[in-house]
């Protein structure tokens, strides 16, 4: 096959109690499932070795806050996962809250069989609030903890395919996907922790897994790649968690699914020539894209002003 058995290693609730080591060593049991299954690649959830812990309010500083991010990779609690990957010869996507220097960032980085981390990512697309609002339901405190990504959006050639990544919210933003697209990316791996209950009026958990399989499945159909996608889920201290990990061809159309809220192996035979043959026809950006029509897109953040071709330009006879 010109491309990878890839599995989405999705996984079930993680509790403020539980150690490192024991969320490590439920991961080397999915990748030992995913090598049964014959996978090459494995994609973890986002901020996949702790529960989540945004939800909860801290000081920078506080001890329990500051347990939650890695200053090493692979450190002394994760060094396991990294070996069991070796032995299996499996490469994996891991998601993980980064210490560098004074900076914090929500980080994903793929990881070789060999143990060579292969590339980095810094989620750029931080949800949630900066501060408390005690009127929510719940609070969601990405903006308190991380800084706001600095590496782009890279694609990666490894394990013999053009790999990028992205990390949950960025998964709702067309720019995301096409910055990817417009390097030629045939495999994007993404992990996730979307709560439900926060309180929104139109992010209800009646919507949220539809939000989470549309906008994905638009991002693989638009830029001609797949996507493979591991939540984390289940109920967290109380707080309830999407799951609906899946897999979704070039085609956009989801080939594996997880079926429960708990750890749960999925898998699919990623073809790359389903993705190189999507790139040629409808969505061959070179011969297809028209940047010029697009310039609002970089040129600005939020809408801003009605932008309106000339009349006489559009033949109108008041001109
Ligand atoms: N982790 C993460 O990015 N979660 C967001 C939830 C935002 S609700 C405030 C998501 O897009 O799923």
């Amino acid at each position: 096959m010109d491309g990878i058995v890839t599995g989405v290693a999705q996984m079930g609730a993680i509790q403020k109690a539980d150690t490192r080591e024991t969320v490590v060593a439920r991961m080397t049991e999915l990748l030992r499932e995913a090598k049964a299954r014959g996978c090459g690649f494995v994609v973890f959830p986002e901020l996949a070795l702790t529960t989540f812990f945004p939800r909860w309010v801290y000081d920078r500083g506080d001890a329990e806050l500051e347990a939650f991010y890695e200053d090493t990779m692979p450190g002394p609690a994760t060094r396991p996962l990294f070996d069991m990957a070796r032995d299996l010869g499996i490469g994996f996507y891991l998601g993980y809250a980064e210490k560098a220097g004074a900076k914090r960032f929500n980080t994903a980085i793929l990881v070789e069989p060999s143990g060579r981390i292969a590339g980095k990512y810094r989620k750029v697309h931080l949800p949630g609030h900066a501060e408390p609002d005690p009127s929510r339901l719940g609070e969601h405190l990405e903006k308190r903890y991380f800084d706001v990504g600095d590496l782009g959006f890279p694609v990666y050639e490894t394990m013999g395919v053009k790999m990028g990544m992205c990390i949950c919210n960025d998964r709702r933003w067309p720019e995301t996907y096409r910055v990817m697209g417009l390097q030629g990316v045939e495999l994007i791996a993404l992990g996730y922790n979307t709560p439900t209950g926060l309180g929104e009026p139109y992010q209800a958990a009646a919507q949220a897994n539809f939000h989470n399989s549309l906008t994905m499945q638009a991002g693989a159909y638009h830029n001609a790649c797949w996507v493979a996608a591991a939540a984390k889920c289940g109920v967290e201290e109380g707080f309830p968690m999407i799951g609906q990990s899946m897999i979704i061809s070039p085609l956009g159309e989801v080939v594996a699914q997880a079926a429960t809220l708990e750890d749960e192996l999925i898998a699919a035979r990623c073809d790359m020539k389903m993705a190189r043959y999507a790139k040629t026809e409808i969505f061959n950006l070179a011969r297809h894209r028209r940047p010029e029509a697009y310039r609002p897109i970089v040129e600005r953040v939020g809408a801003g002003d009605l932008i309106q071709p000339d009349r006489k330009q559009m033949g109108l006879d008041d001109a």
